[in-house]
């Protein structure tokens, strides 16, 4: 291990969830009543183009660790595919399965593969040489007591967390890299309609992005009924909004697609199983299904899906919701197919 316990000296903004306890993973944020409740995350750190800045965006500066499995990770990985970012900010994968991160405590979380070729996707931390993410938070700070959660964007300079709040990082690549981006003209989050990317956002996150999960860490039918009632609400929403326009701001790709992208790509193969999101299936929504092979054709974004770490992840790290861990044999379906999203 490489790194010194730097970054103390960094904004590191404590979160607690409403029990007295910490939670030390998702399956630990549940409510009394049995509801799922997501705890915000605590580096929240921007880098600016700024070059006086703490984090100025310098090429080869920054790394950033994900899982293919994760839809916020994803979503980081995606601007960078899309800006045109790969040579300027480097990118790590982890294992998908969560294990034991510690021999003397119970934790299971993401770890590192000891060899590039033990898991195809997930390569060994060439940075710091950390077996876990867990490894690189206690580095960057002693005092952290939170989850572990990729998306991570790393310093490589200050050896610190700069954020891991992927909705903050991929606002940071959209504007703050374009001195370096190869695709500095995309601009997903464009002045004139950033009111209305973040009304879309704010419901897509809660009744979608975030509410398949409370569909699927439920632990009573009453949180279940409520979730599964919004998130179809919401979908259903969508079609309406898709049957009628390209994308779901309007007539040109924003965030808010990129954000309900990445829970749309993993619903028919993972959510309608694991997370029991079976009122509809994705593929029974015209529209919507178009619309999602649509964006995966967009050049780049299908190097940020691989839906073999999504499909191990999922159906492999939640013991409480599939205790034996066997992966279902759908759906299999090509992303890649022809759509009718031109006619728009
Ligand atoms: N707010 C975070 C959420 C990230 C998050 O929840 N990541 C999950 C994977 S999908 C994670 O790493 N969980 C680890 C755990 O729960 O222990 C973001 O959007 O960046």
């Amino acid at each position: 291990m490489i790194l010194s316990s730097s970054a103390s000296r960094f904004i590191v903004t404590r979160s607690f969830s409403s029990s007295s306890k910490m939670a030390r993973s998702a399956l630990d944020e549940m409510t009394e009543s049995g509801a799922f409740n997501r705890t915000p995350s605590t580096f929240r750190n921007f880098i600016s183009k700024e070059k006086t800045s703490q984090f100025p965006a310098e090429p080869g500066r920054y790394h950033l660790y994900i899982s293919y499995a994760c839809p916020w990770a994803s979503r980081c990985l995606s601007y960078v595919k899309l800006k045109g970012l790969d040579k300027a900010i480097s990118y790590t994968a982890v294992k998908p399965i969560w294990e034991r991160t510690k021999e003397n405590d119970e934790h299971f979380g993401w770890v590192f593969p000891s060899s590039s070729t033990e898991e195809p996707g997930a390569e060994p931390d060439p940075l710091n040489g950390a077996k876990s993410i867990r490894e690189l938070y206690e580095f960057a700070s002693s005092a952290y007591a939170g989850k572990y959660t990729v998306p991570v964007l790393w310093d490589k300079k200050l050896k610190t967390i700069v954020s891991n709040e992927s909705a903050e990082i991929i606002r940071m690549l959209n504007t703050e890299f374009n001195d370096i981006a190869e695709n500095a003209d995309l601009d997903l989050y464009p002045a004139h309609m950033q009111a209305q990317i973040d009304e879309v956002n704010e419901w897509v996150y809660d009744m979608i992005n975030n509410g398949v999960y409370k569909c699927g860490f439920a632990k009573k039918q009453g949180p279940y009924d409520e979730a599964v009632e919004k998130l179809y609400e919401a979908l259903d929403k969508c079609e309406e909004i898709l049957s009628k326009q390209r994308y779901i701001c309007g007539k040109t790709l924003t965030e808010a697609d990129i954000r309900l992208f990445v829970t749309l790509i993993r619903f028919d193969e993972v959510y309608t199983v694991h997370f029991k999101c079976n009122k509809k299936l994705l593929r029974e929504y015209p529209n919507l299904f178009n619309y999602t092979k649509d964006v995966y054709q967009i050049p780049g974004m299908s190097s940020s899906v691989h839906m073999t770490h999504i499909k191990k992840h999922y159906y492999g790290s939640h013991p409480s919701i599939n205790p034996f861990g066997i992966i279902p044999i759908g759906s299999n379906i090509n992303y890649s197919s022809p759509h009718d999203r031109e006619r728009f």
